[in-house]
């Protein structure tokens, strides 16, 4: 019986392998010389793992800044957005990223309120899978302004809703993830092929994990 599940898991190891390779090659065929984007990699904190995401960041013709982008490992419903001040999301609860960006000293509000703070981007919905897609063009900023420019700053993620109106956060409780927006090269050739040789690694670890397991059972 062991012997039946070492051959398929080796098996299983051959065809990962495979796979590996063949999207190694493909990355060598990768032109290096695209032009670095603006993105944010979200990630949630230590007490919400799942949450993850990108969001890709444009600036757009007579002002504002265009976001696409996707956040997955949510619970359903609305979930407050925000572009805060700091880049700095190294605090467990991201405290340390501050309030929300607001060079113009005004109160909170949303997207389409008179008075709002640069950065009150209102709220994502995530759908019944926890998955949030965002696409829209906020005013007010820009990616590299002196005054309402949002490079290096954060986008930070809410446990609830926000109210829109509430100064100065929208009572939208908790900061549950984060990303720092940033310019971030395409993959070199080098981090393609070191990304591929992890990923296969990592591939091993686990059908070898998955035979410790299965003999165990098995005893
Ligand atoms: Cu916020």
């Amino acid at each position: 019986m062991i012997r039946m599940l070492q051959i398929a898991a080796a098996s299983m190891l051959g065809m990962s392998l495979i796979a590996a390779n063949s999207a190694r090659a493909a990355d060598d065929k990768k032109d290096d010389a695209k032009p670095a984007v603006i993105v944010a990699v979200i990630k949630g904190t230590e007490a919400h793992k799942d949450i993850k995401g990108r969001l890709t960041f444009k600036d757009v013709d007579g002002g504002g800044v265009h976001v696409v982008g996707e956040i997955s490992g949510l619970t359903p419903g609305k979930h407050g957005f925000h572009i805060h001040q700091k880049g700095d999301l190294s605090d467990p609860k991201l405290v340390s990223a501050g309030g929300h960006f607001n060079p113009g000293g005004t109160k909170h509000g949303g997207p389409g309120s008179d008075e709002k703070h640069a950065g009150d981007w209102g709220n994502i919905e995530a759908n019944d899978k926890g998955v949030a897609k965002i696409e829209g063009t906020f005013k007010g900023v820009s990616l590299h302004g002196e005054k309402n420019g949002i490079m290096g700053r954060s986008v930070i993620v809410h446990a609830g809703a926000d109210d829109l109106k509430t100064d100065p956060s929208g009572n939208s409780g908790d900061r549950i993830a984060g990303g720092v927006i940033e310019a971030k090269k395409p993959m070199t050739k080098d981090d393609a092929k070191k990304s591929v040789s992890d990923e296969a690694k990592k591939t091993v670890d686990d059908v070898k994990k998955g035979i410790d397991d299965l003999k165990k059972e098995i005893k």
